[in-house]
């Protein structure tokens, strides 16, 4: 049902006529031509059957064509491999960036040079999977300088197989993936306040190092069975991981979850949840508890509280040993030396958020209808107080939970994760509840009659996982915007088939109560968490310079100018050096022999906005994504003969068909 008065009051604000705040038709006589646009709006509105509160969500969110959203949003895709960037209000999905699977458009994984990144060949390299393609992207991290986005960098984890990729923000493509030399499975990623360092934690603990074999009984696991942190030391000149100076702390079998760095009088430290300190291995089938019964029995589970610091010094020091190329600091070093401590927290939480001035730290509950949150004052103090109140089974301290925990904040059924917005509010994510919750922190934020209260809630739909407010991990959020990242959408979108898309939920943070404004189904990946930048702090080329590498950023020295094509035979080997614009390859024509290894090095010469070409090659399995000034290199075996057509994936133009050309291989 339309309530008039209320959507002419909106829609009177939005045609920009004087009636503000006002409903009275009396005040709209004035602007003849406001009142003409205003009742078209009203029949737009009518006619699609939206209450007030739908027409303002939609104003609120529309980005009309050739204007730009003011904000990107970095979200993972989970099994799908890739990272989703949406655009923030419109949440449309601006672009796909190809992490750990191949992707067609892209050329991603076709390219010598995306290949070489899919498959870690770089010399340091101590990857040892092959054939992996395909990864389980969970926790986006955008590079920081003092605890706030910095728009250059966005790093990436794949939990299936522990890896940690390096994505550039200049073109949004991955640079470098690096494989955990002693983790399987790993869950939390996040960045240091200066991203010094990329923190990866485990989750699944697994014989240490997960190139050995340990048999799966109760004393083995509790013995040789491990969780890592591992510390990848970001070089930033180089924009690469540096593997040489990155260490892992040994940690006890516990399942650790998700991490986030200290800040402000936290900086030095880092925070990772865990569960399963039961160090429940199942067994259902030999009639033991399954692990979901024993992974919960304990009312309390570990805070893992870590001086990052601390290590580095250790590390500097040499009180390391390497495993499988990576320096470890052990689990006993560690907690002799003032390095890893355990808070208690509530049964299986899930989320660890550090407030914007570092001065609390969130767990989410899960299990528990209540957010807990320690006071880093307090835990600090219990740290330099040397008071502990007792040791684990692997001789870590435990500190008192209730002389760390500044308050525990009642906030409904499953309460998971936490962001923050610029006015000392929390938002927390209830799964089972597939709610949002806003709740108040206590002081500086908030003054004691203020602090921690429930003050809004507002349903989504369903299930929500994460949830992402506008820089809300971050010493600075911005509020106006939150995306609830939810993990159902049941009944949302209909017609579809039994595979549901998730559905993100973007919501006005602006006022005292939320509204809900647009619900985006993504219906090629699961986005887990998600990161939201404002565009102005992204320096994103719009076409790489002339004949640049991609991966190296720099001028490619197989880059050729037009007029200098050529193709050259050394023994077995076919290279050629081809330039690509619209509409045509130089050379057109290429003949090798049947066992030859052709080495195509192709530069596309354009400089114009979004000029892109692709490649691809009939039955070679070979298409690249060359854009304005990039330089791609293939290399493949001519190993079937006859004759195979070349042509441009990419519609660039009128003649785009004539965009072709023909590979002769000789049997
Ligand atoms: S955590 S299931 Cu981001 Cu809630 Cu991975
Ligand atoms: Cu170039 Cu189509």
């Amino acid at each position: 049902m339309l309530h008039t008065r209320m959507t002419k009051r909106y829609l009177f604000k939005a045609a920009g006529t004087a009636a503000l705040g006002v409903a009275g038709a009396g005040m709209v006589a004035r602007r003849p031509v406001a009142d003409a646009q205003t009742s078209d709006l009203l029949t737009v509105a009518k006619s699609r059957g939206l209450s007030p509160d739908e027409a303002r969500a939609a104003l609120a969110t529309y980005v009309p064509p050739g204007k730009y959203d003011e904000a990107l949003m970095f979200a993972s895709g989970g099994q799908s491999g890739q990272v989703l960037v949406f655009g923030i209000p419109s949440m449309r999905l601006l672009r796909v960036i190809a992490v750990f699977s191949p992707e067609s458009w892209q050329g991603y994984g076709y390219s010598d040079e995306s290949r070489s990144v899919l498959r870690d060949t770089s010399p340091e390299s101590v990857a040892d999977i092959p054939g992996l393609t395909w990864g389980d992207t969970h926790h986006p991290a955008i590079s920081q300088m003092n605890g706030d986005y910095d728009g250059e960098w966005l790093f990436i984890n794949d939990k299936a197989n522990a890896r940690m990729a390096v994505i550039s923000l200049k073109d949004f493509e991955t640079k470098q993936i690096v494989q955990n030399p002693t983790a399987a499975i790993d869950h939390g990623a996040t960045v240091s306040p200066n991203t010094d360092y990329v923190l990866e934690s485990t989750q699944y603990a697994v014989p240490f190092p997960r190139t050995k074999y340990v048999p799966l009984d109760q004393e083995h696991y509790n013995n040789e069975y491990r969780g890592v942190a591992t510390f990848w030391k970001f070089d930033r000149t180089r924009g690469r991981i540096d593997q040489a100076h990155s260490f892992q702390i040994e940690l006890p079998p516990y399942w650790q979850d998700l991490a986030s760095f200290g800040k402000g009088p936290s900086e030095g430290w880092v925070f990772i949840n865990s569960f399963n300190t039961e160090r429940a291995i199942g067994g259902t089938l030999e009639h033991k508890p399954p692990i979901e019964i024993g992974a919960s029995a304990n009312d309390m589970d570990y805070l893992h509280v870590i001086n990052w610091k601390k290590a580095e010094a250790l590390v500097a020091a040499g009180k390391t040993t390497v495993v499988n190329g990576i320096k470890v600091i052990s689990l006993k070093d560690a907690a002799e030396n003032g390095v890893l401590y355990f808070v208690p927290e509530p049964k299986s939480p899930h989320g660890v958020d550090v407030a914007p001035r570092g001065d609390y730290i969130v767990i989410g509950g899960k299990l528990d209808p209540n957010a807990t949150v320690y006071s880093w004052a307090k835990v600090r103090q219990l740290i330099n107080a040397g008071k502990s109140v007792g040791k684990d089974a692997y001789g870590v301290p435990i500190l008192s939970f209730k002389d760390a925990v500044a308050a525990q904040v009642k906030l409904g059924l499953g309460p998971l994760h936490t962001n923050f917005d610029d006015k000392g509010n929390a938002y927390t994510s209830l799964f089972i509840e597939s709610a949002v919750a806003k709740w108040t922190l206590g002081a500086p934020y908030h003054s004691a009659d203020e602090a921690w209260k429930v003050v809004d809630k507002l349903p989504v739909q369903y299930n929500i996982g994460h949830l992402a407010a506008y820089q809300g991990d971050t010493a600075k959020p911005m509020g106006k915007y939150l995306v609830a990242i939810n993990k159902w959408s049941v009944d949302q979108y209909k017609g579809i088939g039994p595979l549901r898309p998730q559905n993100l939920q973007l919501i006005d943070i602006s006022g005292p109560k939320m509204r809900m404004l647009y619900a985006a189904p993504v219906g090629n990946a699961e986005p887990h968490f998600a990161e939201i930048i404002p565009l102005g702090k992204l320096r994103a080329w719009d076409v790489y310079p002339p004949g640049t590498n991609e991966l190296t950023m720099r001028p490619d020295p197989n880059a050729v100018q037009p007029g200098k094509e050529r193709i050259a035979r050394h023994g077995k080997t076919v290279e050629v050096w081809m330039t690509a614009m619209r509409s045509h390859y130089t050379p057109d024509h290429i003949v090798a022999n049947k066992g030859d290894k052709v080495v195509i090095h192709i530069t596309n010469i354009e400089q114009a906005l979004d000029a892109t070409h692709g490649f691809a090659v009939h039955a070679y399995n070979i298409n690249l994504s060359l854009e304005p000034g990039k330089v791609e290199t293939i290399t493949f075996t001519a190993d079937r003969p006859g004759v195979f057509p070349y042509y441009c994936t990419e519609f660039c133009s009128a003649l785009h068909l004539e965009m072709a050309g023909y590979l002769e291989v000789k049997p």
